[in-house]
């Protein structure tokens, strides 16, 4: 549950310090200063399709806002307020639209904080899109993208670490991508870096005091207790960044680029992994001129794997476009598969190739057919026509790729790269302010550092935002989110 730092002052319990200096005074004016939250009366009341478009059993719309109520009761001809889901026939126009449910919240106990009706029609589209138009000739408008998170987290029913990790939840392709949406849902990153914050915030309203009353000097004691807090913290903001590698893995996923000669059987061996035909596949070397991309489940994380061109001069213009977009995909894959057919006799790859630090996994393949080369050391022998060695391509696979190794933290929350990219800011403005503070520096510059991590995390869980900067933000939403 999101707590908004009102709370978290008023609940906390004066220290003797807080007696002897007036900090208690100055974190009241911080708390409002830094941690201004947004609030935004919405006027609007917004309708969407929550459920995707199509004909199914049932469809979904969601209205939010202060007509919602009254735009379903003028539909269903008779004064609705919350309570059990209602059964009813919508009329527009005199005419029937669809018998529906109808399930009713009051504010602010709802999804979004507003009074939300949710009608569960029949999934047809033209009862859908003339309950719309209805709705909207009663003053409802099409809500965009994201926008019923966006009133969830505007009304303070979530953080905003809390709202992103609806998309998550949604696109989530794994248990493992779900359990991550989940912890972030129940608002496992905002708690701790809530925490934080009000560490900072308590220190930054004691050192304010110290620079407005300067004939109180900074004791030893205090300032070492400082110093202490500000080490705490720094280990909790390392601990929650050890989290952007999984968060990284579970949204992106990795690429996995199938590179070798020409009809080494790249192209079979990508659909002996996929375990479907998806790339062409043919005896003529040359057949696959563009990067074809499929995705591989491993270990709960997303492998796309990159059929290539093979690796040869190009005889004609489509093969050099091809042999462009091989180079492409290799310069951006976390992992070159390199493919050799084992029956035949032929020039190995230029390793000069190979984009540095890029990990390469070699494999023969067609060893269902006489070896004709010296299989180097490591190599695997795979055969895409039999399938012999594929579970061992797998594993390999998962080693190389590291995609079994557990976060190394347990309290690690697989973060996104906004997260990253604020707690790096965070932790780079404290351990600034700590070095300031081992050095006794004026408690100015401590505090102006001090004050820069705060905002950093302010912004992390949406306490400290800009309208243009949420506004992007939930437009990666889908429509009825
Ligand atoms: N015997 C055998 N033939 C294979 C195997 N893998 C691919 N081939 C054949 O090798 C030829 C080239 O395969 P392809 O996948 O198009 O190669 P690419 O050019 O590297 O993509 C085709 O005739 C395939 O049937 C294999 O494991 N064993
Ligand atoms: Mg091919």
């Amino acid at each position: 549950m999101f707590t908004p730092l009102r709370l978290i002052f008023l609940n906390s319990k004066p220290s003797q310090r807080d007696r002897r200096f007036p900090a208690k005074k100055r974190s009241l004016e911080l708390q409002s200063e830094i941690g201004t939250l947004l609030t935004v009366q919405q006027e609007d009341t917004i309708i969407a399709l929550a459920t995707p478009p199509g004909s199914s059993a049932l469809a979904l719309l969601r209205l939010s806002g202060p007509l919602s109520h009254v735009i379903v009761s003028e539909l269903a001809g008779r004064s609705l307020n919350s309570g059990p889901a209602h059964y009813v026939k919508l009329r527009h126009e005199q005419e029937i639209l669809d018998d529906v449910i109808l399930t009713l919240w009051s504010r602010p106990r709802s999804f979004t904080g507003e009074d939300v009706a949710e009608i569960s029609c029949h999934g047809n589209m033209l009862i859908v899109q003339t309950l719309i138009q209805a709705a909207t000739q009663r003053g409802a408008r099409p809500a965009r993208p994201g926008e019923f998170s966006q009133r969830a987290f505007l009304n303070g029913k979530m953080d905003l670490t809390q709202a992103e990790s609806v998309i998550d939840l949604i696109h989530a392709r794994s248990e493992r991508a779900l359990r991550a949406a989940r912890a972030m849902q129940e608002g496992l990153l905002g708690q701790q870096l809530e925490t934080a914050r009000e560490t900072l915030l308590q220190m930054l309203s004691h050192l304010e005091a110290y620079i407005d009353f300067p004939e109180e000097d900074i004791s030893p004691d205090v300032g070492q207790n400082f110093i202490t807090q500000m080490e705490a913290t720094r280990q909790l903001l390392s601990r929650l960044l050890l989290g952007a590698r999984e968060g990284r893995l579970l949204r992106e996923g990795v690429s996995v680029a199938l590179i070798g000669q020409p009809n080494a059987g790249k192209s079979s061996l990508m659909n002996a992994l996929l375990e479907r035909d998806r790339s062409i596949v043919s005896a003529r070397p040359g057949t696959t001129r563009d990067t074809v991309e499929e995705v591989l489940m491993l270990e709960g994380i997303q492998v796309r794997l990159i059929d290539t061109a093979g690796l040869r001069e190009a005889e004609d213009e489509v093969e050099q476009l091809g042999l462009a977009r091989t180079s492409r995909a290799m310069a951006t894959a976390d992992l070159l598969l390199w493919v050799s057919d084992g029956s035949r006799v032929e020039e190995a790859l230029d390793p000069a190739l190979f984009p540095p630090g890029t990990p390469v996994l070699r494999c023969y393949n067609k060893a269902d057919l006489p070896l004709a080369q010296a299989r180097t050391k490591d190599a695997l022998a795979v055969s895409s026509v039999t399938g012999q060695g594929l579970a061992e391509l797998r594993q390999a696979l998962i080693k190389t790729l590291q995609l079994n190794q557990q976060a190394a933290s347990l309290d690690a929350v697989a973060i996104n790269a906004r997260h990253q990219s604020l707690l790096t800011q965070a932790d780079l403005a404290l351990s600034e302010a700590l070095e300031l503070q081992h050095r006794a520096a004026a408690p100015e510059l401590v505090s102006s550092h001090l004050r820069q991590a705060l905002h950093a995390l302010g912004e992390l869980i949406g306490q400290v935002s800009n309208e243009d900067i949420l506004d992007r933000l939930f437009q990666n939403f889908c429509l009825g989110k």
